[in-house]
């Protein structure tokens, strides 16, 4: 199956039904029903096949949520065209890269981004684009009313047949998301239509999502999270959704009171911040809802447990990645037990391997193996890592994690050092190279220290020539990565710990203190 049929039952079958509170292209919030965003797809897509889109193109997008990517979204699946998501927080050096590697036909942003697009980067304006589409509709609206009139349909139907529509199998690459190696260069994981029908068919069903449910999207539509899991519930399940700019915890509440929603995706920095509910905000916000769903990074059992205390609600915690989509997820019904992502989800394949590949009994750590419809194909022009990432059909995590005698999974920690802040990766090595090109920085080691809030924070130890200037590092590094990279603080130390073979031991360093 591909999208277009996994949202026929939605968008056609439900046209007149209100599918979605956000902001129109005014700013004021208003609801479309599934039919209007049929329409608004069509749009959409007639706008990009006048600028040249075709099947196969690849189409980028570096913007906040909003409306305008649930058109784009829908109307490159309808065209086969591949959409390419840019982290809305990153700078120059990392948007560049992706787009040098995924060689978009434009990135759809705002003319405040676009500053930071490489030089020579083709780009729309995505206001631009929504007027035009705005325009087009009240074109349509005037022909519609003269078709009427003369009964003369040839003027209608040439603009019917102008709406492009290709072939798309289940094999069509989707999205190409980009998710960082170990090297720090992120790769792109080409994601087919078949791996999000499989992701949202798998979760629709396993959290039992139906038309009634009213789904709160505060997560980021760059990330898969949001995308993969998020929009295409919504879809599938043919609920509500209020779409919201991004997570602002100072008005998440007022979000929760007014709209009331069933269904709410977050990752575990998002609970911490709804902690601060006063207690009977929180179980008033409770009563309505339905499910907590949390992932991308750990939920702290403390975590999960006041949250229970406050809102009356165990979160459910499954486990994910951009390659895979989800994995692991604890049960709607039954135990959904703390520290744990729960058991495989239906159709996903889990094994746990050690070093050499080879099953590991249950109660031991290993690396987690996973195969099933919902694993990417392999990474955009990187034969290489496509080649070391996967073993006999067998998708390679990087996680570690062991299977108690139930079947519940719970995850210990990764292969690389990769830290997961707030729910955004960072790979040190990205920071460490930028650190090492400061003057007087002859050394550079980039960990993950524990933070209440954000889960992880990376602070840099440095072996410097003369003490580090916190302010003239952070300032040096705003202008070159996204601001939840920056280290938020710096050790000298007189040398990094190594391995006799020169490998920095980070677990060595000395224990960072606020
Ligand atoms: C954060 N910021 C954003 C932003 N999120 N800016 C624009 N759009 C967003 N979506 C910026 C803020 O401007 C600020 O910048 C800094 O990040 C921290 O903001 P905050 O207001 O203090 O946020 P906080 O309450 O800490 O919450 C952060 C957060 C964010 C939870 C909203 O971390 C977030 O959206 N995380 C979700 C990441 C995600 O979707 N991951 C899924 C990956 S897929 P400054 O300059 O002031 O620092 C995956 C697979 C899987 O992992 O299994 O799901
Ligand atoms: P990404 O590369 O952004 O897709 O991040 C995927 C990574 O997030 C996984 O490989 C895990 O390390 C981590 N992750 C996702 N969900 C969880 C979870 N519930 N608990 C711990 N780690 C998680």
């Amino acid at each position: 199956m591909n999208l277009p049929e996994l949202y026929h039952a939605s968008l056609h079958d439900r046209a007149e039904q209100p599918a979605l509170e956000a902001a129109a292209s005014d700013g004021t919030v208003r609801t479309f029903t599934f039919g209007e965003l049929a329409a608004r797809r069509d749009r959409m897509a007639r706008a990009l096949a006048a600028r040249g889109v075709r099947s196969g193109d690849r189409v980028a997008f570096c913007l906040p949520n909003r409306v305008a990517i649930i058109d784009l979204w829908l109307a490159a699946m309808m065209m086969g065209v591949i959409v390419v998501p840019i982290n809305v927080l990153y700078k120059g050096r990392e948007i560049a890269h992706i787009v040098g590697d995924a060689r978009p036909r434009a990135v759809i942003t705002t003319a405040e981004h676009a500053a930071d697009l490489p030089p020579n980067t083709a780009w729309w304006c995505v206001d631009a684009l929504e007027r035009e589409c705005d325009a087009m509709r009240e074109l349509d609206r005037a022909l519609d009313a003269h078709d009427r009139r003369a009964v003369v349909d040839g003027e209608h139907q040439a603009r019917v047949s102008a709406v492009p529509v290709a072939e798309v199998t289940s094999d069509t690459p989707a999205a190409l998301i980009y998710t960082s190696g170990t090297t720090g260069l992120a790769k792109g994981a080409v994601l087919t239509h078949g791996n999000f029908v499989a992701n949202a068919r798998a979760l629709v069903a396993a959290w039992q999502i139906t038309a009634t449910d009213r789904y709160l999207a505060a997560l980021p539509l760059f990330h898969v999270h949001g995308l993969g899991n998020g929009i295409q519930c919504w879809l599938a399940s043919g609920c509500h959704m209020k779409l919201v700019a991004r997570f602002e915890h100072e008005r998440a509440l007022a979000w929760f009171d007014a709209y009331r929603p069933t269904l709410f995706f977050g990752v575990p920095t998002m609970y911490v911040r709804l902690l601060d509910a006063p207690p009977d905000r929180a179980r008033t916000i409770g009563a309505h809802m339905r499910l907590f769903v949390s992932g991308s990074a750990p939920l702290p059992a403390q975590v999960l447990e006041a949250f229970r205390e406050r809102y009356g609600h165990v979160i459910l915690e499954r486990y994910g990645m951009t390659e895979t989509l989800m994995n692991v997820s604890n049960p709607l019904e039954g135990e959904r037990r703390a520290g744990t992502v729960g058991v495989p989800l239906p159709g996903v394949d889990v094994d746990i391997r050690d070093e050499s590949g080879a099953s590991i009994t249950n109660e031991t750590a290993g690396e987690l193996w996973v195969r099933g419809a919902n694993v990417c194909h392999g990474y955009w022009d990187r034969p290489d890592a496509t080649a070391a990432a996967f073993h006999d059909g067998w998708f390679r995590t990087g996680d570690i994690g062991a299977r108690a005698a139930d079947g519940y999974i719970t995850l210990q920690g990764r292969r690389s050092d990769l830290i997961i802040s707030g729910g955004f990766n960072i790979y040190p090595r990205e920071i460490e190279e930028l650190l090492l090109a400061e003057p007087g920085v002859r050394e550079a080691a980039v960990v993950g220290v524990a933070d209440t809030v954000r889960g992880e924070i990376p602070v840099a130890y440095l072996v410097c020539d003369h003490a580090p200037d916190a302010d003239a590092l952070t300032t040096s590094l705003r202008a070159q990565i996204a601001s939840f990279k920056l280290p938020r603080a710096y050790v000298r130390v007189d040398a990094l710990p190594r391995t006799a073979l020169g490998k920095v031991q980070k677990h060595l360093l000395p224990p960072y203190a606020p």
